[in-house]
């Protein structure tokens, strides 16, 4: 059994869950505990209290702790890996990049941390000199998705931390062992006890504490939209800081001066790997006429030639969809996409393996139209569709039309297309000729719309929404 991290101490919960290998599921990865209200407000606790020494620690303290665990992180890239992805389900090798970005995002924070700065200005009065300064928000609740057991976890602690703020730390249900390990090597850094806690446990019960809590300053949450919004009315009344990164239904355009290697390459890549289950997949392919019919057959081909199977096994390209639920809403919209009367070109049924896992091999559909749900609502699997337009501005416009505007992608040759589309584009992160899902960790990650709220996720920005500012004024008495 694998306890919760509070206040330095491990401590059973108040009930236990099994966590699950989607890719055989008579295999247990663990048993992990689940806290209940009381234990998550002793945690929000003793975060506040540990927060004050934390913040005057000095930066060389919080910087070198950071450093430890993206040492430690890269050192264990294949051991962590394999843990992720027998518990998430996507590929070993995605698995094992995943906990190399996660220790790359703790050595970024770790240089940060000692990159603290400030300004000095005058005042408009004689003798006065104005300081602004950055300081901690206070306590941070993180609330993560199971799509990214580490980097998403990694991407909101290592910044949290590294500007003197203390965190409580809820991960999704589905993948607790990804968790317990990062928190388990955070507790080994030299943070001092009570700065970090996890705290598994279900949503509605510690993600509710975290929500209503007075001492809980901000909140920075990756999920769903609807998660979302009631984090945000719930945070209304204590006025907390929130950062909220929700869905996409990420628009791919190609054009018929596209590099067609390059548009299927970006097409495969950024709408199955990973499963697709990323909130940046590319879920919409919006694709000129003139290379409609080339771009259909060979998706065909490439789909055909790609291996679904156990995460864990070399081969394997595609690994299983994380759990039943969502294989089960994946196959509804398979079933929805045929009644609206898209063609379902290639794949979208259930695979069988050796082992018993949530196989589904990757769905594509040709002649979807705008209005069709399956390309307006956000999936979450290994499924997308193809919408043929007469030109760049029919593609533009179809492109923008949607409730999220989180990453976009266009593949064309053409300068005057791919810099109007960066221009016009609505949304956070646009890709040209390079994969809609797959981003860099040094840079800011968000988008617009029903996709993001609040200050940017990652890169330097980060420290817009893990500090405060401060603007003091000091008069200079020299007599
Ligand atoms: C990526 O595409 O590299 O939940 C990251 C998600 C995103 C992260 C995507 N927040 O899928």
């Amino acid at each position: 059994m694998k306890h919760n991290l509070i206040g330095g101490e491990w401590l059973p919960g108040s009930t236990s869950r099994q966590n699950i290998n989607p890719s055989d599921i008579a295999d247990i990865v663990g048993e992990y505990a689940q806290a209940d209200a009381e234990q998550a407000r002793a945690a929000i606790d003793v975060a506040a209290q540990a927060q004050q020494a934390w913040r005057d620690s000095g930066i060389q303290t919080r910087a070198t702790a950071l450093d430890l665990v993206g040492s430690e992180l890269l050192s264990r890239q294949v051991e962590l890996g394999t843990l992720l992805s027998r518990e998430e389900g996507k590929t070993l090798a995605e698995g094992t990049a995943e906990v190399a970005r996660a220790g790359h995002i703790f050595k970024f924070f770790a240089a940060e941390a000692l990159r603290t700065g400030g300004e000095k200005l005058p005042s408009v009065r004689p003798l006065v000199d104005v300081e602004v300064t950055r300081e901690p928000v206070g306590v941070v609740g993180i609330i993560t998705p199971w799509n990214f057991p580490m980097a998403i976890p990694a991407w909101k602690i290592a910044p949290a931390l590294a500007y003197g703020n203390s965190v409580v730390f809820k991960p999704a249900d589905l993948v607790p062992g990804s968790a317990w390990a990062l928190a388990e090597v955070l507790h080994r850094s030299g943070i001092p006890p009570g700065v970090f806690n996890l705290v598994m446990g279900r949503g509605s019960i510690v993600g509710n504490e975290l929500g209503a809590s007075s001492k809980v300053d901000a909140i920075s949450f990756t999920g769903s939209v609807d998660t979302g919004r009631r984090l945000l009315e719930q945070g209304a009344r204590t006025f907390k800081k929130l950062q909220l990164e929700m869905g996409g239904k990420n628009p791919l355009v190609i054009l018929d001066d596209a590099d067609l290697d390059v548009a299927v390459d970006c097409a495969i890549q950024g709408a199955y790997f990973s499963t697709g289950q990323r909130c940046t997949a590319s879920s919409r392919f919006i694709v000129q006429k003139g290379i409609y019919s080339r771009f259909v057959s060979r998706m065909k081909e490439s789909l055909s030639q790609l291996r679904v199977g156990h995460a864990l096994e070399p081969q394997t390209q595609i690994g299983p969809v994380v759990d039943e639920d969502q294989l089960t809403q994946d196959l509804a919209y398979v079933e929805i996409g045929k009644s609206e009367g898209a063609t379902l070109a290639y794949g979208g049924t259930t695979v069988s393996r050796s082992t018993r896992g949530y196989f589904l091999s990757p769905a594509f559909f040709t002649d979807a139209s705008p209005a069709m749900r399956i390309a307006r609502e956000e999936i979450f699997g290994p499924v997308a569709c193809a919408t043929p337009v007469d030109s760049y501005e029919e593609a533009l416009e179809v492109a923008n039309d949607s409730e999220f505007g989180l990453s976009a992608g266009i593949c064309t040759t053409s300068l005057k297309h791919a810099t109007h589309f960066k221009r016009n584009i609505r949304s956070g992160m646009v890709m040209v000729n390079v994969p809609t899902a797959g981003v860099d960790y040094h840079v800011p990650f968000g988008g617009t719309k029903a996709s993001s709220f609040g200050p940017r996720e990652q890169g330097t920005h980060a420290v817009e929404f893990f500090t405060t500012v401060k603007t003091a004024y000091t008069k200079a008495i020299f007599e």
